[in-house]
Parts: C-alpha cells; structure tokens; sequence
C-alpha cells in the first residue's frame, strides 16, 4: 500500500504534519503540497488544535520540488507555482494558529522556502538551508525573495541565492533563520515540548499578533499604529485579557486554555 505524503498525528492540542517522502528527503510532489494545504486548513478550523508543527520524515526537512516528478510539467512554472506552493505559504501565513517549521535536516529550494515561512524556526543541530536554485539555473520561490533579505540583508541573501551555500544551524541561528537550535536525538521531543508551551499562550491574542506582524512587514508606521489600534480593541474585549489580568492580581499564572 502506498504511503500518505502528509503524516498527521496530535498530541496535547499540537497537530504535527510530517512531510513523508523520506527516500528523496520530502522532495515534493503536487500531491505532498496540496494534501500539506488542506491538512493546515484543517487543523486552522479544528478547535482541539492550538499550534501546528511541520516536520519532514527521515534524514531531511524537504529537498524542494521534487525534480523526477512529471505532475506539474502540463503547467508552465507560473502555472504550477500560483497552483501549489504559493497557496501553500499563504496558508502558513494566514493561518490563525502559530505553525512552527521544525527543520529536522535538510532544507533545500521550496523546501528552504518552507522552513523559513514558519512563524517559528526550529532547527535539529545536524539541519540546514540551501537556496539550491541557481544550482538548477531557477530563481529562489515559495517566498524565499521575500523571507530571506528581511532576515540577512540585500547582499548575504543575494550571495546566499548565487552561490547555493550550506547555511548550518549555528551559522542560521546566528543569522536570525531560526529561533533554537535543539540536539538530534532529542529534536521531536523539544519541539513537542517547546510546541506544547506555545499552545498554553492565549490563542486569540497570538492569531492577533500574527495578523499585526504580518501587515506591518508591508505597511507604514502609521499603518501599523492604526491597525495596532483597531485589534487592541478585539484582543482587549476578550476573555483571555480578563483572564490574564485577574491571573496578574491574584499572582497566579493565568490559564489561557478552556475547555469548549
Ligand atoms: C531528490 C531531490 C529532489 C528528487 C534529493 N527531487 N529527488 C518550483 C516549481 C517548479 C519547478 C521547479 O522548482 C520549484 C522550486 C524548487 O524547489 S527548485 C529546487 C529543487 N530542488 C533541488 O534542486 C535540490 C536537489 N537536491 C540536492 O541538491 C541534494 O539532494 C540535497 C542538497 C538536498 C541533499 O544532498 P544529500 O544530503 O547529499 O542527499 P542526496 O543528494 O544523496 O539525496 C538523497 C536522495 O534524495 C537521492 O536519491 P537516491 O535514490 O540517489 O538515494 C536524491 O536523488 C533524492 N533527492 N533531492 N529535489
């Protein structure tokens, strides 16, 4: 029987998708980048979740397009991108809960793209990125023009892109491409734990902060003050503010979570 592409499996209100192509390191096939889509849009309406993590099986994070794979080839490249991999990274962004990229090995063309879209980078020790495209002769996609100069800069990411150099995990997290570095034998447990501490966090304050984040990127200062405003009112209304405050006063931690 063949195997599913995506992998999911919960644990304390973290849904774990596991990229699962692991004989070409989680090279993606059409079917891996919609099934991947879908699963992230379910996971946003299924109120048990709270964080989602995406992970790749095996020794690798995802290797990108998959080169052997003829799905996308009766599309042009604009075609198969505008019908994969960018709904894809719009749903990472747009979705309500944070999604964490767990970056277990490597992560190489839209997979590097992947593993820089998370609202939180997680690396293994023995990870790490290539911007593998001009190795191909293929400019960077999936949002990788746009994640990696915010990160590094115009010209390191420029010489990152020309050369496809190796970024390893000390040099990432030095480089602000990941948040923590976790050792390989216990990376999917610290992910786990550290997954499980983001989902006690107030879930309706952090979709409001990635909301903000995420306009603010594009947007003015006076952009970002209005909106700050306008979503201080939401987050301000809800009970999780009640709640943090009397936690606050009654020198308690406050409990984010409730039962629906
Ligand atoms: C693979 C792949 C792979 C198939 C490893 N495909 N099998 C978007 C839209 C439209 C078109 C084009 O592209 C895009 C976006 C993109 O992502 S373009 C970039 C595509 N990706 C690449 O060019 C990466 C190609 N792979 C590599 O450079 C290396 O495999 C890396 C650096 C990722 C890992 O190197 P190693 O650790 O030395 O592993 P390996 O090369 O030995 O790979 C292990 C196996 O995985 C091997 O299969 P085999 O049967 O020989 O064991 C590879 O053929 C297979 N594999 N990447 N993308």
């Amino acid at each position: 029987m063949e195997q599913p592409v995506i992998l999911v499996s919960d644990r304390s209100a973290v849904r774990t998708l596991t990229l699962n192509r692991e004989s070409k390191l989680n090279a993606a096939n059409d079917d891996l980048l919609l099934t991947l889509t879908d699963e992230l849009k379910r996971a946003d309406a299924d109120p048990s979740v709270r964080v989602v993590v995406i992970t790749g099986a095996g020794r690798g994070f995802c290797a990108g397009q998959d080169l052997g794979d003829v799905s996308g080839r009766g599309m042009t490249f604009t075609e198969h991108l505008n019908h994969t991999y960018n709904p894809l990274v719009r749903t990472i962004r747009g979705l309500s809960k944070p999604v964490i990229s767990a970056v277990n090995g490597v992560a190489a063309g839209a997979g590097a793209s992947l593993a820089l879209a998370g609202d939180v980078r997680l690396w293994a020790q023995g990870a790490s990125l290539i911007e593998v495209f001009s190795n191909i002769a293929l400019v960077p996609d999936s949002g990788s023009t746009w994640f990696l100069p915010r990160l590094v800069g115009y010209h390191r990411a420029f010489e990152l892109m020309a050369l496809a150099e190796k970024v390893r995990a000390e040099d990432a997290l030095r480089l602000g491409l990941c948040e923590q570095v976790f050792p390989d034998e216990t990376f999917r447990d610290d992910v786990q734990a550290y997954a499980e501490r983001l989902a006690t966090r107030p879930a309706h304050a952090l979709k409001l902060t990635k909301q903000a984040l995420n306009a603010a990127l594009t947007s003015t200062l006076d952009q970002a003050l209005d909106l700050e405003a306008e979503l201080q009112q939401l987050a301000g209304d809800h009970w999780e503010h009640e709640e943090g405050v009397t936690a606050f006063k009654q020198k308690r931690p406050a409990q984010f979570v409730r039962s629906t």
